[in-house]
C-alpha cells in the first residue's frame, strides 16, 4: 500500500492497479493518477524526470549523500552512489555529518580531496545545527533524496530540520560499528518552505548494475579533463600507458584514494562483465 498526497494536500492510502502491482513498478516520488472509490487506487504513473534504483526514488532534483566519522565511512559506497547519480543526471551534495565528533575534520578533508570537483560538500551536525542553514539554502524548494550508510544520521537530519522528533532514530551497534537499519521504508517529508526530502533506508552494501567496464570512466566526470591527454582514445585509465588520468594522480590533481577505488571497481566490473554469459 502507498500513501499518495493529492494536489489539495490530502493524504490517501492507495493500492496499485494491475501491472503497477509488480515489484518495482512504482517509485517513491512518482506522480500518479488515482481514482477514489471506497479506497484509493493508483491507475497510472506519469513520466519520471529522474529516477534511481538505490535508493528507490524518482523525480528528485538532487541527492544528498550523508556520511560521518561513525560508522566508518565507506568511500566506495559514495563512489557507487555518485555513479548512479551521474548516470541519471542527478546532482550530488555530500554532507559530512556529526561534525561535533572527533575525526570529523579528517573525514571532511578526505571528502574534499576526493569529491570537490563533482559535488557540493557541506560539514554539518544535527546535534549542534552546524551547517544546517547552508544546506537548507542549497536545497530550498527542491525535492532531494537522502542516501548513505545506516546510522550516519539521515533521519536525525530530518528531525533537526523539522525541529521535532518525527522520524525514528537508531543507534550504532557497538560491536561492529554498523547501523541497525532503523529506517525501513522510504518517506517524503515536506518542509514549510516547500522543500521535500526523502528519508531512505541506509545501506551497508550497494551493488551496481551490470555494464561494460569501458563505460565506467564516463561516470567519473572529474577524470574528463585529464582523460583528454590519454594516448589511447578509448583509454580505461587502468593498464594503459601514457594515461592522462594516471599522470594526474601522480601530480596530485586526482586524489589517490579516489583513483585506487576506481581501479578496484574497474577490475570488479570487468570480471563480472566477462562472466555475464556463464
Ligand atoms: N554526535 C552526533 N551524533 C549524531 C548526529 N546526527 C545523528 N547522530 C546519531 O547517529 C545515530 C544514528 O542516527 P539515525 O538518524 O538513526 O541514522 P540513519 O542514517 O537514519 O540510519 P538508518 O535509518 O539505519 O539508515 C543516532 O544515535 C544519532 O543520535 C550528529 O550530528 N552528531
Ligand atoms: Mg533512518
Ligand atoms: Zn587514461
Amino acid at each position: 500500500m502507498y500513501t499518495v498526497v493529492t494536489q489539495e494536500g490530502q493524504t490517501v492510502k492507495c493500492f496499485p492497479r494491475g501491472k503497477l502491482k509488480q515489484n518495482g513498478a512504482l517509485y517513491i516520488g512518482d506522480f500518479v493518477d488515482i481514482v477514489l472509490d471506497k479506497e484509493g487506487i493508483i491507475e497510472n504513473v506519469r513520466e519520471r524526470k529522474t529516477q534511481l534504483v538505490r535508493p528507490f526514488v524518482s523525480n528528485m532534483d538532487g541527492i544528498v549523500i550523508v556520511l560521518a566519522p561513525t560508522p566508518k565511512p565507506d568511500m566506495m559506497l559514495v563512489d557507487k552512489l555518485i555513479i548512479g547519480a551521474t548516470e541519471n543526471g542527478i546532482p550530488p551534495i555530500i554532507c559530512v555529518n556529526k561534525a561535533d565528533m572527533q575525526g570529523a575534520d579528517g573525514i571532511a578533508q578526505e571528502v574534499a580531496d576526493d569529491y570537490k570537483e563533482i559535488a557540493d560538500i557541506l560539514v554539518i551536525s544535527t546535534h549542534t545545527n552546524q551547517g544546517i542553514d547552508l544546506l537548507m539554502q542549497k536545497i530550498k524548494g527542491k525535492f532531494i533524496c537522502l542516501a548513505g550508510q545506516s546510522a550516519v544520521g539521515k533521519s536525525s537530519l530530518i528531525n533537526c530540520i523539522l525541529g521535532e522528533n518525527k522520524m525514528k532514530i537508531g543507534e550504532l551497534s557497538a560491536k561492529c560499528d554498523r547501523g541497525k537499519n532503523t529506517t525501513r521504508h522510504i518517506e517524503i517529508i515536506t518542509i514549510d518552505d516547500g522543500t521535500k526530502i526523502a528519508d531512505t533506508c541506509g545501506f551497508n552494501k550497494l551493488e551496481i548494475p551490470l555494464f561494460d567496464p569501458a563505460v565506467l570512466s564516463t561516470y567519473y566526470t572529474d577524470f574528463d579533463e585529464y582523460a583528454k591527454k590519454c594516448k589511447f582514445r578509448c583509454c580505461n585509465h587502468y593498464k594503459e600507458s601514457d594515461c592522462g588520468v594516471k599522470n594526474a594522480v601522480e601530480c596530485g590533481d586526482i586524489a589517490i584514494g579516489r583513483y585506487d577505488r576506481y581501479v578496484r571497481l574497474f577490475a570488479y566490473v570487468e570480471s563480472r562483465w566477462n562472466k555475464r554469459y556463464d
